[in-house]
């Protein structure tokens, strides 16, 4: 085995390592620079006679492996804080797992997961990297130079990773993975060689069972205390710049409406309990993206670029140029083509922003309809996101729109501050492009964006759908008078019937409020003598064109689902 006195005996003295032999003196630490030999390096994992010491040098080994997997990943943190910070290991990794992800398996995580599945996903990356650097670990007691090579390893996947990233800007972002991976395998070449040490065994094997020296102890805590000051360091400097975005978002001054939203009745929320409101508050409203780290542009750096075939003249934007344009306001639903039958990406909010049409049309595009050479509009965000969106709706009279205000202040980041695309009507994966930087002209036939790359459907209207928000699965409610309540949409065709089934006998009509607009959901109502025992209520819509909501239940694969949702109640 090439473990070696030979590598060990290089560093000594050279004060990086200080090795120390406490060969016969035992917690004095002479520095020496010699090792017989002949002195057999007992730390080894074979060889060892008793199981509990082999199984606590087997601990002790991969809690080093552990503790060089922690500073690097410290240092990584830290480096892509001056870098890029979404050039970090765990978040390009993490980044790039997202890409790779089968369509299927993505929809499932969105669906189990909710909101936390980014979470979950980083969890499991580190998990990995946990157990790839408690291996090594182990590993290092029979070669450290293999184990420290297997750190550069992961290093130089975790910067491949981080430059295959949509968003990478540059070679920049293999550094954090690279210089965290080089501190790593170094820390993890000491402290092996600290735990492979002659005198544990003599006194170890036997009296301490298996507990290291003093030296490796000592480094390992040193390490991993300096690894926590620069993984606080990193936070610090990232909270920092967090800071300064909020403090940019929040100097931001939305101007007047120049078309103000249509003023909307009372009781379009008809203030039910348990019903989601009309308007869904900032901090409620569903997010979906695959973003890790939520961009944080700087607005006053922030350029929309928009080009591409059958654009007369390209042009690029400041945000200042955005807010002097003529602003509509509009209460628009958005949905996510991964909610379910019944689920909870659906939300409502007052929007404000630049009409998309006339910025289109001033730049020379025209819809496929009046010749224009352009069927796909191609939005681009900062973080290197696509979504395609048919150019003939954007152009077709409905409020398309660069939206800038969100329910009456500037859009929070996790919903696409600057500045995002919203198109009435459309799925979010085809239209809602949030940190939007550039707008391309192109055609269906020459570009699939990301989610139609993968096997989402190019072209994807919202379908008709209905929820029962009241009473929810499962509650018992009291025998007697029960409202039965929710939302449907069908935006920008609006709805025109909502229906109630108990049990599969007749549909009842349900009482609607008050129309929002044809691009909002719209709440309903059913008073329902409630009987005892068990019950199904099952709910429909039907659309402003005259179009029943279908029975057919389908995924969320490729289109949107489709079905309708029920509720089993047990009534007391
Ligand atoms: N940059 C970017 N924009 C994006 C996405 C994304 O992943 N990245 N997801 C889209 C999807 S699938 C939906 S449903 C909407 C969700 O917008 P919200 O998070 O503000 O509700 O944003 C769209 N815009
Ligand atoms: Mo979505």
């Amino acid at each position: 085995m090439s473990c070696p006195a030979q590598v060990i005996r290089s560093r000594e003295g050279s004060g990086l390592v200080g090795l120390r032999d406490l060969r016969g003196s035992r917690g004095k630490g002479t520095r020496s620079g010699e090792r017989p030999s002949r002195a057999p390096p007992p730390f080894r994992i074979k060889g060892v006679s008793t199981g509990t010491t082999r199984a606590a040098r087997g601990a002790w080994a991969a809690l080093s492996g552990l503790v060089a997997g922690y500073a690097a990943l410290a240092v990584a943190e830290l480096v892509a804080v001056g870098a890029r910070p979404s050039a970090g290991p765990v978040t390009a990794v993490g980044g790039a797992v997202i890409d790779r992800t089968p369509s299927g398996v993505k929809d499932w995580a969105i669906r189990t997961f909710g909101t936390d599945d980014k979470l979950v996903l980083q969890l499991g990356v580190l998990a990995v990297l946990a157990l790839c650097a408690a291996g090594l670990g182990i590993l290092a007691q029979r070669t450290r130079r293999i184990a420290a090579a297997g750190v550069v390893l992961i290093g130089a996947l975790g910067a491949a990773a981080a430059l295959s990233r949509p968003d990478a800007a540059g070679p920049l972002d293999a550094l954090p993975a690279l210089a965290g991976a080089a501190v790593g395998a170094v820390v993890l070449y000491v402290l092996a060689g600290k735990l492979h040490s002659p005198v544990v065994a003599e006194v170890g094997a036997t009296t301490t069972g298996g507990l290291p020296r003093r030296g490796f102890v000592l480094a390992t805590a040193g390490v991993a205390v300096a690894a926590t000051g620069v993984g606080a360091a990193a936070r610090t400097l990232r909270a920092n710049s967090s800071a300064t975005a909020d403090t940019a978002r929040a100097r931001v001054r939305l101007p007047v409406p120049a078309s103000p939203a249509p003023p909307l009745a009372r009781a379009v929320d008809l203030r039910i309990a348990g019903v989601a409101p009309f308007t869904t508050p900032n901090r409620d409203f569903y997010r979906v993206d695959t973003a890790l780290r939520v961009p944080q542009v700087d607005p006053g750096g922030w350029r929309l670029r928009l080009h591409g075939k059958g654009v007369g003249s390209p042009r690029t934007l400041t945000f200042q140029e955005l807010l002097d344009r003529p602003l509509i306001e509009r209460d628009i639903t958005m949905t996510c083509v991964s909610n379910e039958v019944g689920g909870p990406y659906v939300g409502s909010a007052r929007w404000l922003g630049v009409p998309l049409a006339s910025l289109l049309d001033e730049a020379g595009v025209r819809p496929p309809s009046r010749g224009g050479p352009a069927d796909q509009l191609v939005a681009r965000s900062v973080d290197g996101m696509t979504l395609g969106t048919p150019v003939e709706t954007v152009m077709d009279g409905r409020d398309a729109m660069l939206a800038v205000g969100m329910n009456g202040e500037p859009l929070p980041f996790e919903h696409g501050f600057p500045v995002r695309m919203l198109v009435p009507g459309l799925y979010g994966y085809v239209s809602a492009c949030k940190w939007i930087e550039d707008i391309e002209l192109t055609t269906f036939d020459a570009y699939d964006p990301y989610w139609v790359q993968r096997d989402w459907a190019r072209e994807a209207p919202i379908k008709t759908q209905s929820r029962i928000d009241t009473p929810k699965p499962f509650a018992r409610p009291a025998a007697g008078k029960v409202a039965v309540a929710g939302v449907a949409w069908a935006q920008h065709r609006g709805i025109d019937r909502v229906e109630v089934r108990v049990d599969e006998g007749p549909w009842q009509r349900a009482d609607l409020a008050p129309e929002g607009s044809l691009d909002t959901w719209r709440q309903w109502r059913w008073d329902w003598a409630a009987t005892s025992g068990s019950h199904t209520l099952q709910v429909r819509a039907t659309d402003g064109t005259g179009t029943p909501q279908t029975s057919a239940r389908t995924r969320t694969i490729p289109d949107g689902a489709s079905g309708w949702h029920s509720v089993v109640v047990n009534v007391t």
